[in-house]
């Protein structure tokens, strides 16, 4: 399945970017929902969010990259779920006591998903990250997080989140823009792949979305 990141330009009105390529995309192949992140709500704010996506009631992720302390985290969390996300994204390596076990109670109480960062696309993450990835994983699960970001330009980390997280969503950026195929990151354990420039920076993005979707599929049948 795909989740496609708007990440409007600097040089546009956000609200009106992403609502011309939400129109274009909605209802098509394999679109499970839309990624926002500080590109459109640094411009924008969160005032937009229901009018963009009134009616779409698949993944709303709000991808903030949380990485503070818990009380702070909660009153962001809490404007992200009035303005309409059902999914948030924050980082793992905060770790537990008052970071990422009462940021997990949260989200259970008020019904959002909560996904971890565990491994990045970029080769930086090597740098620190990677180095932990295991043990987050299995903070994280500890704690009952909803789904993991790792990296679809390198499946090697996508197959460690899975054989440690069966259960989990993975969702997996890197595709087309980053150099990773669609197709790649599923073939490794990914439930998601998200794609950001391939298809909103296309002059024909429902065309864009359609052959990704073809691409995910033919490779999940050479499985
Ligand atoms: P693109 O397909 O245009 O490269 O976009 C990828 C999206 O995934 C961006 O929104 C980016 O912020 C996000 N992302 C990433 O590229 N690598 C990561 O490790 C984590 C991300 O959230």
């Amino acid at each position: 399945m795909i989740v496609v990141a708007l990440d409007p330009p600097p040089n546009v009105d956000a609200e009106r970017w992403c609502f011309n390529i939400v129109s274009k995309l909605v209802g098509g192949p394999r679109l499970a929902g839309f990624k926002i992140g500080l590109p459109a709500i640094i411009d924008r704010g969160l005032a937009w969010i229901p009018r963009v996506f009134e009616g779409f009631d698949g993944l709303l992720v709000a991808d903030l990259k949380l990485a503070d302390v818990a009380p702070i985290m909660e009153i962001v969390l809490e404007r992200l779920r009035s303005a309409g996300f059902n999914t948030v994204i924050v980082h793992a390596f905060i770790g537990r006591e008052g970071g990422l076990r009462e940021v997990a109670e949260w989200c259970r109480r008020n019904g959002i998903n909560l996904v971890a960062v565990v491994s990045m696309s970029h080769p930086g993450s090597r740098d620190f990250i990677d180095k932990h990835t295991r043990e987050m994983v299995e903070m994280c699960r500890e704690l009952g997080v909803w789904g993991f970001v790792a990296p679809a330009t390198r499946p090697e980390m996508i197959r460690l989140v899975r054989s440690l997280a069966p259960e989990a969503k993975i969702l997996s950026p890197g595709i087309g823009a980053q150099g990773a195929r669609p197709g790649d990151a599923l073939r490794a354990g990914a439930t998601y792949e998200i794609v950001g420039r391939a298809i909103t920076r296309s002059p024909d993005p429902r065309r864009a979305l359609e052959e990704i979707a073809k691409e995910q599929e033919e490779a999940l049948r050479s499985i």
